[in-house]
């Protein structure tokens, strides 16, 4: 039986284990990213591990999410970063220099290399070729060390993609249209690996939307094989000697297949406040729109402001709508500037932002209250845009310029019908991606030497291993799909406390409860409970970080998230699954026992574990761990584990 492409880059990787369903491995990295909200940590824990050199092909730091620096301690962070990736060897991209995922498809990713990196989206470069993961900080770190990246075999599974897309229709709506049909858990476990003959009828632009939003689907990463259209690619981005052929055999044998006939993917919204609320945009149309943002790292490329700027060419925006476009790097704005279309843009009422996340996690461009906002980004979590209660949609650039045309929601395809002279754009790459470099330090240009600390950069916190006796009450009892922004939010206000625990732990899950931190803190001990997919959405391990800061012991859900699963081991807090009706049956404030010997039994490998609820009643809750989990969870996280093993046994950097 034939390998799948994700097999062949694997099994070219692999350090131990073996490539079985279900089975965990560990696998070698080439390339890390990290950014400048995680990114703090992952050099505080770099440094808390003793490691003194990046160790892998490419490690490079971007600054992207608080480039507008409102506070010091953004500033700090930046220049605690600029200093930790001269000191330890990483490229250095400045702020404003663009998106992380952005950045690194323009000048690193490549076919056939293996990446790690601490944001959700890490996927990105998975539309070249690349096989990208995002996970935790810390896993970074040690990846960055040289240590072995371990994950449990995914599922992969064929997206067989047939026939073209039509006029109108775009890459946005193809990710979309897999958002309708199997939801924000409808990934989870799994690799999707694009095949078919509607692969080459994509550019690479349009193949780094599909898997940078992968993303949505809870999917460990997504992947397209290499063909003329990604060499045509890395050749206008002057790297063409990069360029590697790779498919998957003929006969791979794939775990389960999706077919989507592109000629019948239609233009689509997600509605709030979910990605995966996808209807056709004929469905809503008319809603007011007061605000359209085209950006973030799905669709914030030169490729998507394009087609805006050629909608607008010659016309003006709604006077009741607000038109926003943060390029997703400064590549994107130069070229566009150079080309004119910046000023096209300008006349016809446009707003331009620096390349930042910005807007995206509600850093600037707030919607206005009881407004519509429709943004080109991925998600849509409520509150995500700086507003409790927001109504953003998320669609691609056609559909939310014809938005702004309009001033409410319209189907680009009526609209053209309507005005007669507006012709569907279509995808156009520029000739060269020649934007200065002078924005990205290689590490041999690094300015520093040593790292320079602001009074905000905190200490890393350690846990004690994990006890025989487990007991607290339920502090937070929560719904289905609580995602990280409710755990840790990233607006403006909290993100500058990503390098201070302490503080930003007074903040955590406000957003659910604004009583849980100072009710944790005066507890001690305690348990959190949710629903379905408890950690959806992004990579910040600050989401485990501080509960455990906050003395929580374990999460009792009906299923986790998976980078946050491998963030609530990296800090030794147990995450245990129940079921629906024991879920339904436990009150916030009931006492939990986990009953005997807890850490013994971690040891020993046991899967099931009586949970003794108020003295009253009992549950069986399960923990899915590999043995190496469990060793983490043992050792109170993987920092303590690792810190001792290198103590130990010098340089190994494994977790075993
Ligand atoms: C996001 O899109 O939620 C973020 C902000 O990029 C996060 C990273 C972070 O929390 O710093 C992600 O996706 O991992
Ligand atoms: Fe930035 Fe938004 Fe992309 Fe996260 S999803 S990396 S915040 S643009």
């Amino acid at each position: 039986m034939g390998q799948t492409l994700t097999e062949k880059i694997l099994e070219g990787h692999l350090v131990e284990g073996e490539l079985e369903t279900g089975e965990e491995i560990g696998i070698e990295i080439d390339q890390v990213l990290t950014q400048d909200t995680t990114g703090t940590f992952v050099w505080l824990q770099f440094e808390a591990l003793g490691l003194d050199q990046v160790q892998t092909e490419v490690a490079a730091q971007y600054c992207d999410h608080q480039t507008y620096q409102f506070d010091f301690k953004n500033t700090d962070d930046h220049r605690f970063l600029r200093s930790a990736a001269g000191t330890f060897g990483a490229h250095f991209s400045r702020p404003g220099n663009g998106i992380c995922h952005n950045v690194h498809k323009e000048n690193f990713a490549a076919p056939g290399k293996t990446m790690l990196g601490s944001d959700s989206h890490t996927p990105t470069p998975g539309g070249l070729g690349e096989l990208a993961i995002g996970s935790g900080g810390l896993d970074v770190a040690v990846a960055m060390g040289g240590g072995p990246y371990y994950i449990e075999m995914p599922e992969v599974v064929n997206v067989r993609l047939e026939g073209e897309l039509p006029a109108w229709s775009s890459a946005k709506d193809v990710i979309l249209e897999m958002l309708r049909r199997l939801s924000v858990k409808g990934g989870v476990g799994k690799i999707f690996e694009y095949t078919g003959p509607g692969v080459e009828t994509l550019t690479v632009p349009e193949r780094t939307t599909i898997t940078n939003m992968g993303t949505e689907l809870g999917a460990t990463t997504s992947i397209f094989p290499t063909d003329e259209h990604t060499r045509d690619y890395l050749a206008r981005q002057g790297r063409e000697d990069e360029f590697e052929a790779l498919s998957p055999d003929e006969d791979a044998d794939y775990d389960d297949e999706i077919v989507v006939d592109l000629s019948e993917v239609e233009p689509l919204v997600a509605t709030p406040s979910m990605p995966d609320n996808v209807v056709p945009v004929r469905e809503v149309a008319g809603e007011e729109v007061e605000q359209v943002i085209i950006g973030s790292c799905t669709n914030g490329g030169y490729e998507d402001i394009l087609p805006s700027a050629k909608m607008l060419e010659g016309r003006e925006i709604n006077k009741k709508t607000e038109m926003i476009v943060a390029p997703g790097s400064k590549q994107a704005s130069e070229i566009l500037a150079r080309e004119g279309w910046t000023a096209e843009l300008m006349a016809a009422g446009v707003n331009f932002s620096e390349a930042t996340c910005g807007a995206c996690i509600g850093i600037g461009h707030v919607p206005a209250s009881d407004s519509v906002s429709v943004r080109t980004f991925n998600r849509n979590f409520e509150g995500r845009s700086g507003i409790e209660d927001d109504s953003v949609f998320l669609a691609s650039p056609e559909v939310a310029t014809a938005a702004a045309i309009t001033g409410e929601l319209v189907d680009p395809r009526d609209l053209a019908e309507e005005l007669g002279d507006l012709d569907a754009p279509g995808m156009e790459l520029p000739d060269q991606y020649d934007g200065s470099k002078a924005d990205l330090i290689e590490p041999d240009e690094a300015v520093d030497d040593g790292l320079v600390k602001g009074p905000n950069i905190g200490d890393v916190p350690l846990k004690d291993p994990l006890g025989d006796e487990l007991a607290g009450p339920a502090l937070l009892r929560m719904e289905d799909n609580i995602t990280t922004d409710h755990i840790i939010p990233a607006t403006q206000d909290i993100l500058m406390y990503r390098s201070n625990i302490p503080k930003l732990s007074e903040f955590t899950l406000s957003r659910v409860d604004d009583t849980f931190a100072q009710r944790a803190l005066e507890s001690d001990g305690g348990f959190l409970v949710a629903g379905e997919n408890y950690g959806q959405g992004s990579s910040r391990e600050h989401a485990a970080l501080c509960p455990m800061y906050l003395g929580i012991e374990g999460v009792l859900a009906q299923s986790f998230a998976r980078i946050h699963k491998a963030n609530l081991f990296n800090f030794g807090l147990i995450p245990l699954t129940i079921d629906e009706a024991d879920y339904e049956r436990i009150e916030q404030g009931d006492d939990i026992e986990i009953v005997d010997d807890v850490a013994a039994a971690v040891d020993a490998g046991r899967e099931a574990f009586t949970v003794r609820v108020n003295d009253d009643w009992e549950l069986t809750a399960h923990l899915d761990a590999s043995e190496r989990e469990r060793r983490i969870l043992s050792a109170g996280g993987k920092l303590s584990l690792t810190k001792r093993q290198y103590d130990e046994g010098g340089a190994a950097p494994a977790d075993d």
